[in-house]
């Protein structure tokens, strides 16, 4: 695909996607790099390389602020790629979105600005038990400050849906609810659409880490019904160190800030200060502007190949990685058997994770062992630490395959 010039049904051609990777071209300890870690953090096309150093060759300067050629330039690259993720989440306008770090920082932003102005003493938020650490540890704090408290939506186990048995009563006690929308350890996919149905219904503010979905799946802020819906850039083949925040508007006009400095405000004198206008109210200091423009480019990039097609492809590897796991006596593999996503977790009877990782390195095969920053759950079932593949758009068959030998070639040396 390249420079994004070419026809979708050469882009479909998944194996030469692979091209436009140069990181995947190398070998790793002697063997060709076979990268399972996508959940972690995806790699970047040449298209996204290009545009940062395009950025810093070509148009830096700060935004907003000169009046002066370049920093036009900054500037339009920096609100163009505001424009282009409303129109990729389908938000209604560029203000309901805010440049962030990341998820993290976008789930600590409406946790201390949304939370610290609505949720007082006894109130309840309402959380699944897989959330990531980034979508519990901000809540915990919230509650420590305020006197509110947290409940969870229960998960069924191994199989790693949610039991939303109780859910009309929890939605009654709550005021909030965060949810994830694709699991970073059991790879389900949460029925985003009707748990904001259901929690609008209760007028409860619904809260979607998008982290897993936003580049895996399409993801249609109205769609869904959300209020406030967080992705990184790094996960979706674009740079880290940048990410966003989805807010509808109403709310986003009732928010106190999230930070002070440059930016977000219209008047300052020495004793006190007015804001500035969603979203520069909630962006502080100088924005990552590279940052935005490679994200802008990968999300061109990825609306190219298409993210329904995206989610055939990930599928598809998981269904073939689960069926080969399967086979082997003794494992314990996570997550649910149908309509799961690119993420698959497992345990081997004979191999404690972390040895399995380090070892499947030794043969250049890049996966993940430990508790994914989902340490309740992972107590819950019962597990210190699971091994993890994920995969995306420009993993192959090929590559699940030999995935799936070097988990053979490592067990031997166990038995
Ligand atoms: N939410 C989910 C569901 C995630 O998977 C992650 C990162 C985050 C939030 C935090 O994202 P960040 O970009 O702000 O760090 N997940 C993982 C993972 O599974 N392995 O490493 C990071």
């Amino acid at each position: 695909m390249n420079q994004g010039s070419e026809t979708t049904q050469e882009a479909m051609d998944w194996t030469k996607l692979r091209a436009d990777f140069p990181i995947l071209e190398q070998t790793v300890n002697g063997h060709p790099l076979v990268y399972l870690d996508n959940a972690a953090s995806s790699q970047k096309p040449q298209v996204v390389i290009n545009a940062l150093r395009t950025h810093y060759e070509r148009d830096n300067a700060n935004v907003h602020r000169g009046i002066h050629e370049l920093s036009n330039r900054a500037t339009e690259a920096y609100e163009g790629a505001r424009q282009r993720i409303a129109e990729y989440l389908n938000a209604d306008s560029r203000e309901e979105i805010i440049f962030t770090r990341g998820t993290t920082e976008s789930l600590n932003l409406v946790a201390q600005t949304w939370g610290a102005e609505n949720i007082g003493e006894g109130d309840t938020i309402l959380l699944t038990e897989m959330e990531h650490h980034s979508n519990l540890v901000p809540w915990q704090l919230l509650v420590k400050r305020t006197g509110a408290k947290l409940e969870f939506i229960p998960v069924n186990g191994d199989d790693g849906t949610l039991d939303l048995s109780q859910l009309d009563e929890q939605l009654d006690r709550a005021k909030l609810l965060s949810f994830t929308h694709i699991s970073n350890t059991m790879g389900s996919v949460n029925p985003a659409t009707e748990l904001c149905r259901r929690a609008r219904e209760a007028g409860v503010i619904t809260v979607v880490d998008a982290a897993q979905s936003a580049g895996h799946t399409r993801v249609d802020v109205r769609e869904i019904g959300c209020d406030f819906l967080a992705f990184s850039g790094h996960k979706i083949c674009g740079p880290t160190g940048i990410g966003v925040l989805y807010g509808q508007r109403e709310l986003l006009n009732t928010m106190p800030p999230y930070q002070g400095g440059g930016e977000m405000i219209t008047k300052v004198e020495y004793n006190e200060s007015t804001f500035n206008e969603p979203p520069h109210k909630f962006e502080a200091g100088t924005p990552n502007v590279a940052g935005a423009a490679g994200l802008r480019t990968a999300i061109d990039y990825l609306d190219i190949i298409g993210r329904e097609a995206i989610f055939e492809h990930d599928q598809r590897l998981a269904k073939r990685a689960c069926e080969q796991l399967a086979e082997i006596d003794g494992i314990r593999l996570f997550g649910p058997s149908e309509g799961r996503s690119a993420v698959v977790s497992f345990v081997l009877p004979d191999a404690h994770a972390l040895d399995l990782a380090t070892m499947a390195d030794q043969k250049g095969v890049a996966l993940r062992a430990g508790h994914h920053c989902n340490q309740p759950l992972l107590a819950k079932l019962g597990v210190p630490a699971t091994a993890r593949a994920s995969f995306y758009f420009y993993n192959t068959e090929a590559e699940v395959d030999r995935f799936i030998e070097v988990i053979h070639q490592v067990r031997k040396l166990f038995v």
